[in-house]
């Protein structure tokens, strides 16, 4: 039998050199165990950076995301906890706000997503998420402001009256920006702090509309298709994707309808 080395010749060993980091940077990373109030805390302000986030929680996918896109899988380590479950020890060593995203750094513990993102833009390497011209930088925190509205609009029309009367102008407000730099995100070309603001949220509410109201947030709203179908290539985004069964679960008792 011919040795394995035989295949080796050194015109296919570049070839995998090269295609090796393509292939494993688009693989899906393996994301550690849910922790629950059975776990241990795990070490702690060891100069390790974690970033503590609930897999079913879109504030906490923000960071996640901002993660993955700069590139920081190695430098920041996942830790994920369960809400309905959560350990003891979060709130009481950890963060005592009890909510996740948080992110443990430097000597910190600090949280807020759009916070985070920004923070992690700031402190880390990796492609920027905030643009330096002023007119997109305006723009970016324009948009990161409507997102609270975009969130709070849709939980209020949920319980209130079913989304599809009063989420539908929120998702138009978002067609008409994403025309702003002629997309396909927020600032045209680049992808942005403002896309990591609204994807998680859009992925939720959407998936509500399509599976609980029969309505296709995209259909009339041809930007909106654009953004999400390039979102969808986007591995940093893909890897971190909700299990909409358990989102559309949610929003049926926030509604109180199940
Ligand atoms: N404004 C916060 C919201 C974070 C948040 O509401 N996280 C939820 C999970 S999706 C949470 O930790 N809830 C726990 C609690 O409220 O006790 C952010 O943007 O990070």
């Amino acid at each position: 039998m011919k040795p394995f080395t035989h295949f080796m010749n050194p015109v296919s060993l570049i070839l995998i050199i090269l295609i090796l980091p393509v292939f494993y940077s688009s693989m899906a990373e393996v994301l550690p165990p849910v922790l629950t109030s059975k776990s241990e805390q795990p070490p702690f302000m060891d100069g390790i950076t974690r970033l503590y986030i609930s897999y079913v929680c879109p504030f906490a996918q923000r960071a996640w995301i901002t993660r993955n896109y700069k590139g920081l899988q190695e430098k920041i380590k996942l830790v994920a906890i369960d809400l309905m479950d959560r350990p003891a020890w979060y709130k009481e060593k950890v963060y005592p706000k009890n909510m996740v995203p948080a992110l443990e750094h430097d000597g910190k513990v600090t949280g807020e997503s759009i916070d985070l993102i920004k923070y992690m833009d700031k402190n880390f390497e990796g492609p920027a998420l905030l643009p330096t011209d002023p007119e997109k930088a305006e723009f970016v925190e324009e948009m990161l402001k409507y997102s609270d509205t975009f969130l709070s609009t849709w939980y209020g029309s949920l319980k209130a009256e079913g989304p599809l009367k009063g989420a539908l102008g929120t998702f138009d407000h978002l067609e008409t920006s994403l025309k702003k730099f002629d997309g396909p995100f927020f600032l045209g070309e680049t992808f942005s702090a403002a896309d990591i603001a609204f994807v998680p949220l859009v992925e939720r509410f959407g998936g509500y509309f399509k599976n609980e109201l029969s309505y296709d947030v995209t259909s009339g709203r041809p930007n909106l298709a654009a953004w999400i179908e390039e979102m969808d290539k986007i591995d940093a985004y893909k890897h971190t994707k909700c299990d909409i069964d358990l989102y559309i679960q949610f929003a049926n008792r926030v509604a109180g309808k199940k």
